[in-house]
């Protein structure tokens, strides 16, 4: 399948998904959102994949949302035809895990769109923000709730606020990446940290994506309750005797 805006590839078990508009410094124009969502859904559902990369370009992830396309719209029209909600969403609906790997500008709904992935790998040169208030609105794509759970009520408000950008160190510090890597090994190493994912026990890492994420939907004992129920449902999977019977039996699980 080829898109106008996007690039969709696989390498080996892995989708890689990379935002194409450089003139624009990959602005997420409506046209890009429903072609990344598709692609996404595509990927989502192919048994062969196992993990996916998302990026852009050394130049930037994303600008944010388009703002030449969105300029002129009103209100009410954005809240009755809920103004470009559902396919956003999709990446952060995605079962599967799912990288960001960021180098240059992560801005507005680039920054959240990175957020919604799993984790997000950080080249030397990114930069984050959520500059919206520096054209009169506010995030609209998860970043107040997402920066604040990422980063914390302090960092959140001053970057929201001020719409300072924050550069790879401080995003590490901070705990928005999770880790730095050279510019120029970003996408390599995105691959190879995707596919040693798709290589591990596919419920496995449905599971763990979901119980984590399960962290940031309900309170700690309800978490914990939730991740023991899921541990001993594991007991029920071939993948469980196949890596336990590999560990004792010293050689390398081969998981179905
Ligand atoms: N939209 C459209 N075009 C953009 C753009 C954007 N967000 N960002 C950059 N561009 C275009 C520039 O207009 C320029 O185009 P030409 O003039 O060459 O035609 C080209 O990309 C190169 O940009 P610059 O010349 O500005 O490059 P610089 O290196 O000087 O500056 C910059 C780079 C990233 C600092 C600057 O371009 C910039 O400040 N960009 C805007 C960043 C921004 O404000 N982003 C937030 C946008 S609001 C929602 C979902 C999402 C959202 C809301 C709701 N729902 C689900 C409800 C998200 C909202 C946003 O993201």
């Amino acid at each position: 399948m080829t898109y106008d805006t996007i690039k969709a590839e696989l390498h080996g078990n892995v989708g890689l998904i990379t935002l194409n508009r450089p003139d624009s410094l990959n602005a997420l124009s409506s046209q890009l959102i429903s072609e990344l969502a598709e692609a996404l859904k595509r990927m989502d559902k192919n048994k062969e994949i196992g993990a996916m990369v998302l990026t852009g370009s050394d130049k930037a992830f994303a600008a944010g949302a388009d703002i030449k396309e969105m300029q002129d719209k009103k209100w009410p029209e954005t809240f009755n035809e809920d103004f470009i909600t559902d396919e956003w969403e999709q990446v952060a609906n995605c079962r599967k895990p799912i990288i960001a790997a960021v180098a240059g500008f992560a801005l507005g709904g680039g920054c959240e769109i990175a957020m919604m992935c799993d984790f997000i790998l950080a080249a030397e040169s990114a930069k984050f923000g959520q500059p919206e208030i520096k054209i009169g609105v506010w995030p609209g794509a998860g970043g107040s709730q997402r920066l604040t759970r990422l980063v914390g009520k302090s960092k959140s408000m001053e970057m929201c606020l001020t719409g300072r950008m924050m550069g790879s160190e401080e995003a590490e510090r901070v705990g928005l990446v999770s880790r730095i890597v050279p510019d120029a090994d970003l996408i390599e190493d995105a691959i190879n940290t995707a596919k040693q994912i798709a290589s591990m026990s596919r419920p496995a890492t449905l599971m763990i994506k979901d119980i984590i994420n399960r962290a940031y939907e309900t309170t700690l004992s309800e978490g914990i309750r939730y991740e023991r129920r899921m541990f001993q449902a594991s007991f029920g999977t071939p993948d469980q005797r196949e890596g336990m019977a590999a560990f004792v039996e010293k050689r390398k699980p081969k998981f179905s």
